[in-house]
């Protein structure tokens, strides 16, 4: 394959030019794209989660930003012309990309099968259809969804809207993303976020990249990963796959690299870890730092650190030391010489950071995994220091935010006592609710009669895809707040309401007056937006205004002044400064610092090595090198004609967001139905690059599973593992395994073979 042209560079500016185009924004809008994470007067990119710099370049969005802000800023409409005697059969012959590439939504639209037909109508009448069809349902049978692009004052009153109808199901698009790292940080050191800043960036002096492809999906953080690489830090990466952006990058902003159009190997090495063999590479990198420390005592662990602050140091040396070579190289994909080599690194290294995203999160032993990144951290003292840390990087741009507001289907009860003194003893449902893996159970058993979101593509994102939207369509209602048509959207439930909101680049007049959101990075920094386009449509309104009317309408919550909230978000601001006393530090006067500082950050216990955990010590936690996983059993069954699956992003998508058929830093153009497969591996089977493959799911769960019609593309990629885009592939991903510890489907895991085009049973 040609690695000429590097990852960011001229390509990345061209790709934003034709970006602005295809969307038909006119030249005066693109001087609105300065604004984008600005932090006075600007809005905050919808992109993803990654932390933005103040006061850095004039324009501090990257290509992939651009994207997404073209996308949302385009003035092509999807209106009542568009959707008025359509019906979900003639919506769903369209392509991802053409159902959103109408345009943006601009007015509420109702679907009946009655008439199996959709049609525009006025927000009085959805409001009506929304509170008669909720009123009749039992809560319990209801699920609200929410996707991460949400600000915190539209996360907070879902919340609220969701527990005060007496529904606890809030599963949101974190379920299916970083909830293993939340999960597992919280058990290792007592908060479930990363530890990080953006500055650390300049101080570490080796950064260990795990599971992610910034180049693609946080181009901001490939900035960072270049400027640390250029002043002499290591990059180390494991990844199965060797991704454009490690082995030759340029940066958009170097002029003489723009000009030369070369870039430079961000990463020092690509280490390519089999599929889910990250837990096997992290002990052995233990096992080989507990190796060096015998060798040289005092030298290489940071005891000081581990007396003061850690529980657990013994059991965690035994469990890595017993662990024999050739099984820690079975289990990782790697030689015992490239983990030594990491470990060498490691132990010379004053300040490491260990990032991760989803390639760790999306397999059965993602919590465990995490955790052994979170030891291997602890035992050099890498938490709480200038250039060291823990960094889950997030995916949507306030999917943490949305957590913090306490969207989520489990709650603490100081939460809820908070906001039953402050809505003047509102009656919440307390119950635990269901996570997005039960709500998918319940959609299939019949028992989840109901879905509204906030956002996403809840059906598309789900694993079983097309089982899911069919179990969607058997529904009684389903209900989304969106910007754009998506393929759920076109499986509505016998009642169904598709309602159109104002996207973060939007000016929101909401009350009559211009009003502000807020956010949270992964970085734990809370910042304001403001829209600065005025929106297409008079019809769409902000999210808070929907969800509040939505309040209003069914009428359960009367004590919640529901209209005044909408009308002036700073008292929205104000509930969240009172629900958060006692449950996240750092809210002291929401209102004032986000309306004069624009943005401020919320303290991280673990940053400050304080550690809230039940020992009050962050913990070092062993996990068995091997356990049971459907891959496993797939091997044991099936033997070596298995290949392990990963379902992952393309460079030009966002998630279910597909904004063209090419993936520019893997040499694709025109075609998602790819399959990523080592050349061994190709001529192993008999099989050549560019001829297409049916790909079988072997999950022993009863549901037969087949992808049609992928063209096999040789790739550097680890043996026995192959890669193909979602939502493509999302059928072959099984919704009955989930990750141990939170159900987090198994997107990068499944077993699978490949059927020649002419072998079709
Ligand atoms: N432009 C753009 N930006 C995005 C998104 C987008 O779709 N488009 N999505 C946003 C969201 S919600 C998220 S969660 C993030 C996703 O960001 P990423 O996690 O970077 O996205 P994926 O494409 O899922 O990539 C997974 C990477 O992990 C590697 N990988 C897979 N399995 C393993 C494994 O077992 N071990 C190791 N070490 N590596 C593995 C793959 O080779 C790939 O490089 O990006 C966010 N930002
Ligand atoms: N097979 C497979 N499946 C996956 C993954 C994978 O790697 N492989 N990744 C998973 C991950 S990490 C995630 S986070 C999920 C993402 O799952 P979701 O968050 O559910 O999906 P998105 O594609 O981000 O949602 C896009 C839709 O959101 C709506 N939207 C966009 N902006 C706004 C806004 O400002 N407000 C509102 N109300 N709506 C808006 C638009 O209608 C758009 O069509 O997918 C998961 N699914
Ligand atoms: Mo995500």
């Amino acid at each position: 394959m040609t690695t000429s042209k590097p990852a960011g560079g001229r390509g990345a500016i061209a790709a934003s030019l034709k970006a602005f185009r295809r969307q038909r924004i006119p030249i005066k809008v693109i001087g609105s794209f300065l604004h984008a994470n600005k932090v006075h007067g600007g809005f905050d990119c919808p992109g993803c989660a990654f932390p933005d710099k103040p006061g850095r370049p004039l324009v501090d969005s990257c290509e992939q930003g651009q994207k997404a802000i073209a996308w949302e800023m385009t003035r092509k409409a999807a209106d009542a012309t568009f959707f008025d005697g359509r019906t979900p059969e003639q919506l769903r012959a369209l392509s991802d990309f053409e159902l959103e590439f109408q345009g943006r939504l601009t007015t509420p639209v109702l679907y009946e099968r009655s008439t199996n037909q959709y049609r525009a109508i006025d927000w009085d009448e959805a409001l009506r259809v929304a509170a008669t069809e909720l009123n009749a349902l039992d809560p319990k049978t209801v699920a609200f969804y929410a996707s991460g692009r949400s600000s915190n004052e539209a996360a907070f009153l879902w919340q609220l809207l969701a527990r005060s109808y007496g529904s606890p199901h809030l599963p949101d698009s974190s379920n299916f993303c970083h909830e293993p790292s939340g999960y597992a940080l919280k058990q290792s050191i007592g908060i479930g976020k990363g530890t990080c800043q953006l500055d650390d960036f300049e101080q570490a002096e080796l950064i260990l990249v795990i599971g992610q492809n910034p180049a693609s999906n946080h181009p901001r953080m490939m900035a960072a990963l270049y400027e640390a690489r250029q002043r002499g830090a290591t990059v180390l990466v494991l990844n199965p796959m060797a991704e454009r952006g490690f082995t030759n990058f340029s940066d958009p902003k170097n002029l003489g690299e723009l000009v030369s159009n070369r870039g430079i190997p961000v990463a020092n090495a690509i280490h390519r870890v089999r599929l889910g063999g990250d837990l096997a590479a992290l002990q052995g990198i233990m096992k080989a730092l507990f190796e060096l420390e015998a060798r040289d005592p005092g030298k290489v662990l940071d005891h000081a650190f581990i007396d003061a602050h850690c529980e657990g140091l013994d059991a965690l040396r035994d469990a890595v030391t017993s662990l024999e070579w050739p099984d820690i190289e079975r289990e990782s994909g790697l030689g015992q010489s490239a983990i030594r080599e990491i470990a060498d690194c490691y132990a010379k290294s004053r300040a490491t950071m260990l990032t991760w995203c989803m390639g760790l999160t999306h397999h059965p032993r993602a919590v465990e995994t995490i955790q052994q990144v979170t030891n291997l951290a602890l035992l050099r003292g890498n938490i709480g220091k200038p250039g060291a840390g823990l960094m889950p990087v997030r995916g949507h741009s306030n999917v943490q935010g949305d957590r913090t507001m306490g969207a989520t289907s489990q709650v603490s009860t100081r939460w809820l006592d908070n906001q039953s003194a402050c809505f003047d003893g509102v009656e919440l449902c307390r119950d635990d609710g269901c996570d997005a893996a039960a709500v998918i159970d319940g959609l299939f058993d019949g028992s989840m009669r109901a879905l509204l979101s906030l956002g996403g593509n809840f059906g598309v994102a789900a694993p079983d895809a097309p089982r899911v939207l069919d179990a969607l369509s058997r529904s009684r209602f389903t209900l989304h707040i969106a910007t754009k048509l998506n393929r759920t959207h076109c499986h509505p439930g016998e009642i169904g309401l598709l309602l159109p909101t104002l996207g973060r680049t939007d000016k929101d007049l909401s009350g009559g007056q211009a009003q502000c959101i807020s956010t949270e990075d992964s970085s734990s920094t809370v910042r304001a937006s403001r829209g600065v386009q005025s929106p297409i449509s008079e019809r769409q309104l902000s999210e808070p205004m929907i969800v509040t009317r939505l309040g209003d309408a069914i009428g359960r919550a009367p004590a919640v002044p529901w209209l005044a909230l909408a009308d002036d978000y700073g008292r929205i601001r104000d509930a969240i400064e009172q629900c958060q006393r006692g449950v996240t530090e750092g809210f002291d006067d929401y209102r004032e610092r986000l309306e004069k500082e624009g943005r401020f950050h919320l303290p991280n216990s673990a940053a400050q090595r304080r550690w809230a955990t039940a020992s009050r010590r962050a913990n070092l936690i062993p996990a068995a090198l091997v356990a049971e996983t459907p891959l496993s059993t797939a091997l044991a069954r099936h033997g070596a004609d298995v290949l392990a699956l990963m379902t992952i992003r393309a460079h030009d998508q966002f998630n279910t967001t597909v904004y063209s058929n090419d993936d520019r830093y893997r040499d694709v153009a025109g075609d998602r139905r790819v399959l990523f497969i080592h050349a061994d591996d190709l001529a192993q089977r008999g099989l050549h690059e560019g001829q297409r493959v049916d790909i079988e799911a072997l999950v022993d769960d009863g549901v037969s599973r087949r992808a049609e019609s992928f063209t096999l593309r040789a790739f550097d990629i680890a043996r026995g593992c192959v890669a193909a885009y979602f939502p493509e592939a999302s059928g072959l991903v099984p919704a009955s395994n989930y990750s141990t510890g939170t159900r987090t489907p198994i997107y990068k895991e499944v077993p699978v073979r490949l059927l020649a085009i002419g072998n079709r049973i």
